[in-house]
């Protein structure tokens, strides 16, 4: 029995936490979201919020990689042919200035295959991490992925990434309402406000840990078997 000293419950629930049946999964950490001429650059936040966790996420992965557990990266990102993008989704972001699949600094914005899509250096993942590409917000639509957790005997998900309470909180709740168990590590997290960071973590916790738990990544480092 192992757990990890987390709000609003020791994770997870029951204790049975191992390495062969947890994921960590690295939400978008590309240069889209965190990189200067990237679309959150483009679109005029201000990028040290979404880089503020790639120093905490390192030390993550690092401990997570020595002890063998299983590593998933995303992508959010759009066919070339634009196929895949809702005119919603693609006006919205022409409205802000940062057209999807408009040529920028980096590339077609938020298109797979150019260089703002790709995954940072920093945390690029080595062969044999699966890279799991979304086309939404949520990593479970339109992707493989709960196929992938199912075949690997995965039921608990440390959470990780960009942006708290978008594509983070988004994967979250649909893992969640798949019976995973999820816990949100917040240092390893950011948004581009951070007033919506800390109402996404306030979210997780209520209601007896309603989408899950939050920790921070020392405490979990301190406490991972
Ligand atoms: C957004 C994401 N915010 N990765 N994507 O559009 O959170």
């Amino acid at each position: 029995m192992a757990t990890i000293p987390s709000d609003p419950y020791a994770w997870p629930f029951d204790g049975k936490l191992t390495a062969e049946n947890t994921a960590f999964i690295i939400i978008d950490m590309q240069t889209d979201f965190c990189g200067v001429g990237g679309y959150v650059d483009k679109m005029g936040y201000d990028i040290s919020l979404t880089r503020a966790p790639i120093e905490p996420i390192k030390r993550v992965l690092k401990a997570l990689r020595d002890r063998r557990y299983h590593i998933i990266h995303t992508r959010e990102g759009h066919r070339p042919d634009l196929s895949d993008l809702p005119a919603n989704k693609r006006w919205r972001s022409q409205q802000i200035g940062a057209g999807i699949g408009d040529a920028g600094p980096c590339g077609r914005i938020l298109v797979r295959g150019e260089p703002g899509w790709d995954i940072i250096e920093e945390l690029a993942p080595l062969p044999g991490e699966p890279i799991i590409d979304k086309p939404g917000k949520g990593s479970f639509c339109a992707t493989d992925l709960e196929l992938m957790l199912h075949t690997r005997g995965i039921r608990n998900i440390v959470l990780a990434g960009i942006t708290t309470d978008v594509c983070v909180h988004t994967t979250m709740r649909e893992a969640n309402d798949r019976g995973f168990e999820c816990l949100l590590l917040e240092d390893c997290c950011g948004a581009t406000d951070h007033g919506n960071h800390l109402a996404a973590l306030n979210m997780v916790k209520m209601q007896g840990g309603v989408f899950g738990a939050v920790a921070t990544s020392s405490t979990f480092l301190d406490h991972l078997p």
